[in-house]
């Protein structure tokens, strides 16, 4: 009697130091114990060799001891499904892993504001195809046969079709839009153009433009300045000041380019406006009668300013960008710095 008391307290040790941490690891602990040749049918079997005085006593130890081992089990196996149903669960309360938040690049920021800028004047944005035809590009816009801009070193043909080419500005956007013959007409044209330029700090082989166009009866140069003086009052601030030196481009007569004083130095003097107090940041004109007539406009009753800028320019003026490829080189350390702007 006192030896099975014994091994009993022995076994007791022994079924305490067990760990559960899988469904076999469970079930070989039940064959072990519970088994029809397991250990608690074992020493079940002993109860014949205990003396009839004893069997009583004996008989609630053993039952003590089925308990203990089937409550051990029971314990084990919820143990194994706590563990499965946390491991599968998704918990909602837990906190989310950030994703890293985007920048606008700093040519759409340019853009979207320049465009804003125009649609509080009342222009409306259009848009056409980067694969132009040589009228849209050029013929219409009073650009002869041998102007030296449709040129294989400064015009990309389509090798497939060289009728078709990329388009060297927006200006083919226009002309596609005076085609359509509602007037009076006011658009500011976004989008990229492509011109054969060796790449450099400079210039690229594509860029973005935004060109406008205004075509109304009594539309004057006047109206431009006015125009432009606005544009550039609500882009850099309103101390900024403007002057127009006279220029050519066959699609405008008159023509002009447009510097503003020099953002840097405030007109002092210094390297980006090379110690001239001005920087260019624009094209513009009357739109010449030529151009009109080409698009079926009666130019005795039509005029029109038109105008063209660079976004690249304009993006290196505002953020002292010193090197135009680095706008299209998607260097996140460039683009990162970016990030509080709109
Ligand atoms: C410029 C400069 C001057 C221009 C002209 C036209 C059109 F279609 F009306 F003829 N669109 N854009 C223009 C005029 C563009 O860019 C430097």
């Amino acid at each position: 009697m006192q030896e099975l008391l014994q091994k009993l307290s022995i076994y007791k040790q022994e079924i305490d130091a067990e760990t559960i941490t899988s469904k076999e690891a469970l079930e070989h602990f039940r064959i072990k114990y519970l088994g029809t040749k397991g250990l608690l049918k074992n020493i079940m079997g002993e109860m014949k060799s205990v003396a009839p005085e004893n069997k009583k006593a004996a008989g609630q130890a053993l039952n003590e001891f089925k308990m203990f081992v089937e409550h051990k089990y029971e314990g084990f196996k919820n143990g194994l499904h706590k563990n499965e149903e946390t491991a599968s669960a998704l918990d909602l309360s837990l906190p989310g892993t950030p994703l890293p938040q985007g920048t606008r690049h700093p040519i759409s920021i340019v853009q979207n504001k320049i465009l804003s800028i125009f649609q509080r004047l009342g222009f409306a944005i259009a848009e056409g195809p980067e694969i132009e035809d040589d009228w849209h590009n050029f013929s219409a816009l009073n650009m002869p046969q041998n102007h030296p801009a449709r040129d294989m070193q400064d015009t990309f043909y389509i090798n497939e079709n060289p009728a078709w080419l990329l388009r060297t500005h927006t200006s083919s956007v226009q002309i596609r839009e005076m085609e359509k013959g509602n007037f009076p007409l006011r658009i500011i044209c976004p989008g990229r153009v492509y011109r054969n330029e060796t790449i450099s700090a400079r210039a690229h082989c594509f860029f973005n433009q935004v060109e406008g166009l205004y075509i109304a009866e009594n539309v004057s140069f006047a109206d431009l300045k006015q125009t432009l003086y606005f544009f550039v009052q609500e882009m850099f601030g309103k101390e900024i000041k403007i002057r127009f030196r006279p220029s050519y481009f066959p699609f405008t007569e008159p023509s002009a380019e447009m510097d503003i004083s020099c953002l840097i130095c405030k007109g002092a003097g210094c390297n980006v406006c090379k110690k001239t107090g001005w920087v260019e940041i624009l094209g513009c004109g009357m739109v010449n009668p030529n151009v009109l007539e080409n698009c079926n406009i009666d130019s005795n009753r039509y005029t029109g300013f038109a105008f063209g800028m660079g976004i690249e320019r304009i993006t290196m003026l505002k953020y002292q960008v010193k090197d135009l490829r680095l706008f299209s080189e998607n260097d996140v350390r460039f683009l990162d710095q970016f990030l509080s702007a709109v």
